[in-house]
């Protein structure tokens, strides 16, 4: 018996062979702020979660954020999420909405909008196979 997870062992010898059944696995995607990503990969892979880190950005803010994405047994994405809630915090941004398009004459006072972001925007997705090859 090996303490590391069964989705994470080296599979490359048993490729030959009929694979074993393979654990039930979810991709737990988490969409974060930039700021809380390092911390949050070092936090997972101190519990010795695989994870990757993409740059991406909000439809709506148009800001950078990160999408952290990993494959976790399914009994382990409660603790993922207690990790991810421990790193992760909500904020506060303030936008300044774009100008509407105006008639000769009228007048535009822009004034800056709050927005609440979320510490975490995060799906589980049931994954139909996992290996690494
Ligand atoms: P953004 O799309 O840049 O959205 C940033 C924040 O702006 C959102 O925070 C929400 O408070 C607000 N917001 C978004 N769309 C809005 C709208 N149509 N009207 C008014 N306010 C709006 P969160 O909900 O915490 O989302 C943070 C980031 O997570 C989003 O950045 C986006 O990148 C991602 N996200 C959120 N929900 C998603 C979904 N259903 N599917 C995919 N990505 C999502």
């Amino acid at each position: 018996m090996t303490s590391q997870p069964a989705w994470g062992r080296d599979r490359r010898s048993e490729a030959r062979y009929p694979g074993p059944i393979l654990p039930a696995v979810k991709l737990v995607v988490a969409i974060i702020h930039n700021e809380d990503a390092g911390a949050l990969v070092d936090g997972l892979l101190e519990k010795d979660y695989r994870a990757t880190r993409l740059h991406s950005s909000g439809g709506f803010l148009k800001q950078s954020n990160a999408t952290i994405v990993l494959g976790v047994e399914d009994e382990r994405v409660d603790d993922v999420m207690a990790i991810i809630r421990e790193h992760c915090t909500s904020r506060t941004q303030v936008v300044n909405p774009m100008p509407p398009i105006m008639e000769p004459g009228e007048f535009f006072m822009p004034y800056p909008l709050e927005v609440e972001v979320g510490g975490a925007t995060v799906f589980v997705v049931p994954v139909d196979r996992f290996e690494r090859l």
